[in-house]
């Protein structure tokens, strides 16, 4: 299964929460070149996990949606008798079954733009293929599917909805001096693609008297329960949202979808339980997509190299409705501009679409890929122009560690970092002036071969996270953290967390998560940030209890916890919460390598290699760390290489099964990957660090992308676009125009 590579050590972190087996040697380098460890009883999988779909009690009624075939349409048909009638079926609900209905909210991110909440079922018009018409609930899913066959359903092509808004504009500087040295161009679109979780997602609602309890797939169990409860009208305290085992999640899960009402409300209305399941193909066609923007720059250097202007535009073609996070790329893409680099002028601007299409939300990155495949392909272009060495481009114009905290032109503070240190570091581990010896010997043989290189920043994250501590009659410590998990190892990271801060044994605790009942509130998983802000809240956590500790026994000095225990018997349980907030956001930020050989005759690219430093500030964990680097990476390899949502002018989906849609198997990831770190310290949060969720995502692809460009600058200087497929490619090297 292709699909199993790039989460399969998320999956065996998932399942591995045995503290002993986890490297604690924080030194430098100790999870340099390390492959993927494996536990002493070679457990990799142990089928111990349980995801929203195992928790289905028999007796379950089964949920199917039935959805629109066609886009921008007037319904003019809409008969759902029979269905109603099949066997088996219990109930089958359209938009006029939902009520008065208060709408979804949308994260107003950006002052004044247009907010366009879900639209749970059609009503009078469907705007894209696969949007939601009504719902059949049934004993069985057999029996739902049956039914919707039975449902007569027709429409009349209408005009397609759109409308362009500018939601952002950013213009600093003074103009490019007249006597500018080089001015290059650049055009770029990043396809829409899948955020393409292992467990596609899944609704479980559970009837409880007057309370529910949902199950629920998500990256924000907290924030589901007030949207959910608020749309449903129920008291907050009616629901309970659960995020049992998450197969993955890439913010393809951040916020709820029109499924997740509906089964909520059919559980509520029937008093019984209701689950809903998408298939794979049904996730391609109704799931969030990812990224879909096209963007454009202008760069123009001085006489001496750096950067005098840059001109820079993205346009995202955002769909019919908008996920609560829909305008985080949208910000993110035009707020990092001009990313690690110093630059005389910017002038950004930042377009929104609205269209017939599916929903666009935040996709592992979220704006930050965008940014910084258009500043680095940017860059190395004008490099070539000038004559400049992209390692000497960059050095040129990065902002040096000495200017942090660096107030950038479109009103953020980069925190901290070493860019410098970063490049330094790359260009030694990847042993890159004898590579570039060694490519001009391979192209002299007529191998295609290439460098890219990449620097990057990823902002991490702003506002709070919360976290709960009990100290237990038994002695034991049990921890709540509101940054909920997707096989990110977070019981680990936080007990290894808590066993330092307070010396308590590792056995002795435990860490849940994912639980609207068990913690009033939290965030979740999101923006690279749960280290960040969520790890510093159980840190401040921890740093409470033990003054609680310390006051109750009338003690300046903490005793250990065996004696705290013992002396304070009578008082347990001791419990503190915490609700953390940044002051402001820490920026990683990271340099990438990639080596890439192109197959003259075929086009075919193959990775050779990849060489990465990170910094991520304070490290939490580093096995935990390098999953993250290796995830993203094989997300942001086939970004650049393969994955594609096509859909065609009519509003179909081409693309809609594995058969069709391309993500990154074994056999694509680089031959040869080197990882090394170094660190910063940044003061924006407790704990120290910075994220690194997103980080393969952003530097990985502009640096293939980069690499794919110098393989083929002998025979083009063409804009390549992406995703970089061995057809484009062979085109690109025989001066073939390239297909749409
Ligand atoms: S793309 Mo992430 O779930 O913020």
């Amino acid at each position: 299964m292709g699909s199993q590579i790039k989460f399969s050590l998320a999956f065996w972190l998932l399942h591995d929460r045995g503290y002993g087996a986890l490297a604690r040697d924080q030194s430098e380098n100790s999870w340099i070149g390390q492959p993927v460890r494996r536990r002493e009883d070679g457990a990799l999988l142990r089928g111990h996990g349980r995801f929203t779909d195992d928790l289905v009690p028999p007796g379950a009624l089964h949920m199917v949606v039935f959805r629109s075939t066609v886009a921008s349409a007037r319904i003019t048909e809409l008969d759902i008798s029979d269905a109603a009638r099949a066997p088996g079926v219990v109930a089958v609900l359209t938009a006029d079954d939902l009520g008065d209905m208060p709408p979804a909210s949308v994260n107003p991110l950006i002052k004044d733009a247009p907010l366009v909440p879900m639209t749970v079922l059609a009503e009078g018009r469907v705007a894209a293929a696969g949007q939601p018409v009504a719902a059949i609930i049934a004993d069985s899913r057999a029996a739902a599917e049956d039914a919707a066959e039975l449902i007569l359903f027709d429409t009349e092509a209408d005009t397609p909805a759109g409308g362009c808004h500018r939601v952002a504009e950013w213009r600093v500087g003074n103009p490019a001096p007249v006597n500018a040295g080089t001015r290059v161009e650049v055009r770029l679109d990043h396809p829409r693609v899948a955020p393409f979780a292992m467990e596609p997602r899944a609704t479980l609602a559970l009837p409880e008297g007057a309370a529910l309890t949902v199950y629920l797939s998500t990256q924000t169990p907290h924030r589901a329960r007030d949207d959910l409860a608020r749309m449903l009208r129920l008291a907050p305290g009616q629901l309970r949202v659960v995020a049992p085992d998450v197969g993955g999640a890439f913010g393809g899960k951040a916020s709820i979808y029109p499924e997740d009402v509906l089964c909520t409300m059919a559980a509520h209305r029937l008093g019984r339980a209701v689950c809903w399941r998408a298939s794979r193909s049904e996730e391609f066609l109704s799931a969030t997509h990812g990224r879909g923007a096209s963007s454009h720059a202008e760069l123009t250097l001085d006489d001496t190299g750096r950067i005098a202007a840059l001109t820079a535009g993205f346009d995202f073609v955002l769909g019919y409705w908008m996920p609560y996070s829909a305008y985080a790329p949208v910000s993110n893409a035009g707020r990092i501009l001009p990313g690690p680099y110093r630059a005389g002028a910017v002038d950004i601007a930042v377009d929104v679409r609205l269209t017939d299409l599916p929903a666009i939300n935040i996709y592992r990155g979220a704006g930050r890929p965008e940014a910084a495949m258009l500043m680095e392909r940017a860059v190395d272009k004008a490099a070539r122009a000038a004559g400049l060495d992209p390692f000497e481009i960059r050095r040129r114009n990065l902002i040096p560690a000495s200017a942090f905290p660096y107030a950038t032109p479109t009103g953020e503070e980069l925190d901290s970092g070493d860019y410098a240190a970063l490049l330094d570091r790359l260009e030694t581990a990847s042993n890159y002036q004898q590579r570039r010896r060694r490519q001009a010997e391979r192209r002299a043989a007529g191998e295609v071969v290439g460098l890219g290189l990449a620097l990057y920043v990823e902002p991490c994250g702003r506002g709070w996270e919360t976290a709960k501590l009990t100290l237990m009659p038994d002695g034991r410590l049990h921890a709540l953290t509101g940054a909920s998990a997707q096989g990110q190892g977070r019981e680990t990271a936080l007990s290894q967390l808590l066993a330092d801060e307070l010396g308590i044994a590792p056995d002795r605790i435990t860490v849940g998560e994912g639980d609207s009942a068990a913690l009033d509130n939290g965030i979740g998983a999101l923006a690279s940030r749960s280290t960040p802000i969520g790890a510093s809240a159980m840190l401040c956590a921890a740093r409470r209890l033990r003054e609680k500790v310390q006051t109750a026994l009338g003690v300046n000095d903490f005793p250990g916890w065996d004696v705290a225990c013992a002396r304070l018997s009578g008082q347990l349980p001791l419990t503190v919460d915490e609700t953390y907030s940044v002051t402001h956001e820490a920026w990683a930020s990271g340099a990438v390598l990639a080596e890439v050989a192109i197959d003259p005759d075929t086009g075919t690219l193959q990775v050779e290699g990849i060489t990465w430093i990170d910094d991520a500030g304070r490290v939490l964990n580093p096995l935990l760390l390098e999953g993250q680097l290796w995830g993203g990476m094989a997300q942001g390899l086939g970004a650049a290489l393969m994955e594609r949502l096509v859909i065609d002018e009519d509003g179909q989906l081409l693309t809609g099964s594995l058969m069709d849609y391309a993500v990154p198997r074994a056999a694509d990831m680089p031959a040869r990957v080197h990882l090394d770190k170094i660190t910063t310290q940044t003061m924006a949060n407790a704990f120290g660090a910075k994220g690194v969720g997103e980080a393969g995502c952003i530097g990985v692809p502009a640096a293939l992308l980069n690499a794919a460009q110098d393989a083929l600058s002998p025979f083009t200087d063409r804009d390549l676009a992406l995703p970089l497929t061995s057809e484009r490619l062979w085109r690109a090297m025989n001066d073939l125009e390239d297909h749409p």
